[in-house]
């Protein structure tokens, strides 16, 4: 089998497209990427008429925005925001009190990727899991409110959750890897020129319970320090396995950009994570931040590495479970793998050496084939017909390739399996696939998520959003469709049918559990404690009942909304003067602040969601008078 051979980067910058495929229709032009005959065809396609809905939610990881953003496909259209790591009061988050107690003292994440959860390889529409690479956490969003539910961590021994969150055909388990390797346990101070030495990467299973969700730290797996990049969980054959790429096999502690990049092949890290589940449960973790943490050198059969190209970057399973496909981003071709064959190769003890007491695969024993994608592979998407889609930062655009079984032909010459390739703009990140990472995709869409934008929209400054394409991968040749603009910035998406989900539009009254709840007026009112000033409001359209709070310096007062309507869209918000506080009720739904009162004065609060005709007249005063005994105090 031939292989390719890696480049460097200046000498792969300065390359012209590999191949001479046409490039895919509607692309070429710099200006529209739709050309004139096209156009009418290309905006019907995308086109959702007002009145009509789209066929698909797109679940973008909003990067360091903290968020998540959820568009419909086709139309592109940004429809709401899912705040989960950072706070945002368009829907009150990190101002009440339970959301608060989520962030805790953190005011910003970094989400790379959203993972649906999954039934039997295929999403069951119940959560959306999402990582934090900044702060080693991931939280779970309950899509039947669309709500953020959960943040897990910062998760223990672990610098930088980039690589997260992978689900398992079940979502028995979410997988994730440090990023960053530190030296162990953290707290430890060693010289970053001891790295080799002295520094550790981890890769964790998180447990999530299956009736509600929640999620637990499951095991954790001893790592070398390399820098571990995205993975994929097994399917089907490969069950039970987790596959992970990883950079820097040079264990280089400083300046990456030249000397992590020094050999020719990087490791792949195949976990068995039912082996290590099963082997915590044989008792042969040992305690480390109060996670059990495994050895992979002391518990054999639940690590294996693998020689990939170059500085690898996505790692990707197929439907069916059985090819795995790695993009080497410094080298010209995405690597696939059989998993037929590393069973095999398992079984029969076939490696090539070691690397650090682990077995190393032998790679031709292995792999299946290099297929020459063009420059700068990073991830790879499947449609369920056979088709492997590649996005290509370097080269700036997407190509489709023919997935094995390939035929001698093919095999002798794998340019044969590239299909097609369609520019786009440009240099793009991640690529979605309807339900790639399921056993039977939706196909029909792809949505890549470009990390530059400069010039395609009207100028906005030099703080510019990111550009996202809509093509159409239903026929033979990719055919771009439309664009849209999103905040930074879309890493991944998840992309899931609407009638695959089951969201409410109203918090039923009868599921009112919140103690502090309130859905009778004469229950409402306001109590004194000591210090403590207790508030049971009532928000209806289009007033707050009680209407007047009173209080006085240096009481702790607590307020609880209970929004008690049971209208679709009737939404009220609480924004009190002066105080830094804005929370929003949904119908139905309860809600708690605190603050600690410190100035004297009167201080109107008001309705922040435009709810009625009489919204404006939405409003009430809380009185704080000066503290009991002060100079200026007043009677009652
Ligand atoms: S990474 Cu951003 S383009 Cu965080 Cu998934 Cu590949
Ligand atoms: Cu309630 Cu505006």
């Amino acid at each position: 089998m031939k292989t390719h051979p890696t480049l460097p980067i200046a000498a792969l910058a300065s390359l012209a497209l590999l191949g001479s495929l046409p490039a895919c229709r509607g692309s070429g032009k710099p200006k529209a990427s739709t050309s004139a005959g096209e156009r009418e065809q290309n905006a019907i396609a995308s086109y959702v008429a007002p009145g009509e809905k789209d066929e698909y939610y797109l679940f973008y990881s909003g990067g360091h925005s903290g968020q998540i953003y959820v568009a419909g496909l086709p139309s592109m259209r940004h429809i709401s925001t899912i705040p989960v790591f950072t706070p945002y009061p368009a829907t009150g988050y990190g101002f009440d009190e339970e959301s608060k107690r989520m962030l805790g003292s953190f005011t910003w994440g970094d989400v790379h990727h959203p993972a649906l959860s999954q039934t039997d390889s295929m999403y069951d529409g119940r959560w959306l899991f999402c990582n934090d690479n900044a702060n080693n956490r991931v939280a779970r969003i309950d899509l039947r409110d669309f709500k953020t539910k959960q943040i897990l961590g910062p998760i223990p021994n672990t610098s930088g959750s980039h690589a997260s969150s992978f689900v398992t055909e079940n979502t028995e388990y979410l997988f994730l890897s440090t990023r960053f390797s530190t030296p162990l346990p953290r707290g430890r101070v060693a010289d970053p020129n001891d790295y080799e030495k002295e520094f550790s990467g981890m890769i964790t299973g998180v447990k999530v319970a299956p009736g509600t969700g929640e999620m637990s730290v499951g095991f954790q797996i001893l790592m070398p320090p390399l820098n571990f990049d995205l993975a994929s969980t097994g399917k089907g054959p490969s069950s039970g396995w987790v596959f992970f790429t990883s950079y820097n096999t040079e264990m280089a502690g400083t300046l990456l950009e030249v000397n992590a990049s020094q050999k020719d092949r990087d490791y792949g890290a195949i976990v068995n994570w039912k082996a290590a589940a099963q082997a915590v449960a044989d008792g042969k973790a040992t305690l480390m931040e109060g996670a059990p943490v495994l050895d992979p050198v002391k518990v054999p059969g639940i690590l294996y590495y693998v020689g990939i190209g170059k500085s690898p970057h996505g790692m990707d399973t197929d439907p069916s479970g059985r090819w795995i496909v790695a993009g080497g981003k410094l080298q010209p071709s995405t690597t696939v793998f059989d998993f037929a064959k590393i069973e095999k190769a398992v079984a029969a003890k076939d490696f090539e050496g070691e690397f650090r007491g682990v077995p190393v695969l032998k790679y031709e024993s292995v792999v299946e084939g290099e297929v020459p994608v063009g420059l700068g592979p990073l991830h790879t998407q499947f449609d369920g017909k056979g088709n492997a889609y590649t996005s290509l930062f370097i080269d700036s655009n997407i190509t489709k390739w023919k997935l094995p079984p390939w035929s001698d032909e093919e095999r002798k010459d794998l340019t044969k399996v590239v299909l097609d390739k369609c520019p786009v703009h440009f240099s793009v990140g991640h690529l979605v696939v309807a339900g790639s990472d399921t056993k039977n995709p939706y196909g029909k869409w792809l949505v890549a998520m470009n990390k530059l934008s400069k010039g395609r929209h009207v100028v906005v400054g030099p703080s510019q959003p990111e550009s996202s394409q809509l093509i159409d991968i239903s026929g033979e040749k990719m055919r771009m469709v439309a664009e849209a603009y999103t905040e930074p910035e879309p890493h991944f998406a998840q992309i899931l049918a609407v009638k695959d989900a089951k969201p409410i539009e109203v918090y039923p009254k009868a599921e009112s559990k919140d103690p502090n709840a309130v859905w009778d007026m004469a229950e409402t009112g306001v109590a004194r404690e000591g210090n403590a000033v207790t508030a049971k409001v009532i928000s209806v359209r289009s007033r707050f009942v009680p209407e007047r709070i009173d209080a006085r310096v240096g009481d702790e007062l607590t307020v609880h909304v209970t929004n008690i309507e049971q209208t679709g869209d009737m939404i009220h918000g609480f924004g009190l003067n002066d105080h830094n506080v804005n929370i929003v009720i949904d119908p139905g739904e309860t809600r708690t602040f605190k603050v600690k009162l410190t100035k004297a004065g009167v201080f109107p609060f008001y309705c922040t969601n435009f709810c009625s005709a009489l919204h404006q007249e939405m409003q009430g005063y809380l009185v704080v008078k000066p503290a009991e005994g002060s100079p200026v105090a007043q009677a009652d």
